[in-house]
């Protein structure tokens, strides 16, 4: 599936390309990484995430700027905001929406190959962008890490297995995301986190996020004693009927 999607974005960067659009950086950004550092205990970066291809329809008819306000209310560190449209049924519209009505950092969460997407990530108003590691080739990724942080955006990196977290490491990542879900199989395994946090070192100065199928308060519990600095949760939000006390909790 990884490869289909990378595909189709292809197809939508070359249609972009073809735009005139520039870049605003006047939007203000808040940063992810320094809210992550300063609270010990554990955060939430939580997603609006109308569909997927694992679990196809979640909530298509969501309101994202209530949905959005609610997780800022309930105290997340982050929202998330899926904007791929093919696959998750997202949009950029509905992160600059969010942008607008939230003070705490948005995160674009899309498969970003491309210069352009993360000037349009910028310019919707998001604080961080995804990379992922297995999208991309090490110069490329790099060559995207520091255009995003020339225009004052974080980046979170995605890695699913040890090597992948070496390269995140080697390009300066400050924020890095294991994926427990695998992107080719869909299979998820919270253990992903703990192989990965493992490895974590002293002098590594990286923030550390699990990322996928946390369902429970025990699946919490689970990757922050793992070393998780903070979990990514999507449909267990999307899906809950108290949202505000789902995340407290
Ligand atoms: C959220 P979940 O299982 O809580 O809905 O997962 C998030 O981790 C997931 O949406 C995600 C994702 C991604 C989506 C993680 N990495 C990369 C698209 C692309």
């Amino acid at each position: 599936i990884l490869d289909k999607i990378l595909q189709q974005k292809e197809i939508e960067i070359q249609k972009r390309l073809h735009t005139e659009k520039k870049v605003e950086t006047d939007k203000p950004v808040y940063s992810l990484y320094n809210q992550l550092l300063q609270t010990p205990h554990l955060q939430v970066i939580a997603e609006i995430k109308r569909a997927s291809p694992s679990k196809g329809m979640i909530q298509s008819n969501i309101n994202p700027v209530e949905q959005a306000k609610k997780y800022e209310r309930a105290g997340a560190a982050c929202i998330s905001v899926l904007t791929d449209e093919h696959f998750f049924k997202g949009s950029l519209a509905d992160l600059e929406a969010v942008a607008n009505e939230v003070t705490i950092p948005v995160l674009r969460k899309d498969f970003i190959l491309h210069e352009v997407q993360i000037e349009d990530a910028r310019t919707a108003g998001a604080s961080v962008i995804l990379l992922i590691v297995a999208a991309l080739p090490e110069k490329r990724l790099k060559e995207l890490y520091d255009y995003a942080t020339s225009l004052q955006l974080e980046v979170l990196v995605e890695v699913h297995d040890l090597e992948e977290y070496t390269i995140a490491k080697r390009i300066g990542a400050k924020i890095i995301g294991v994926n427990n879900r695998n992107l080719k199989t869909f299979e998820v395994d919270l253990a992903h986190t703990k192989t990965i946090a493992s490895a974590r070192n002293e002098i590594d100065q990286h923030v550390f996020i699990s990322e996928s199928g946390i369902q429970t308060i025990a699946d919490a519990e689970l990757v922050s004693n793992d070393g998780a600095d903070a979990i990514l949760v999507g449909e267990t939000l999307m899906r809950a009927e108290d949202v505000e006390s789902t995340l407290r909790s």
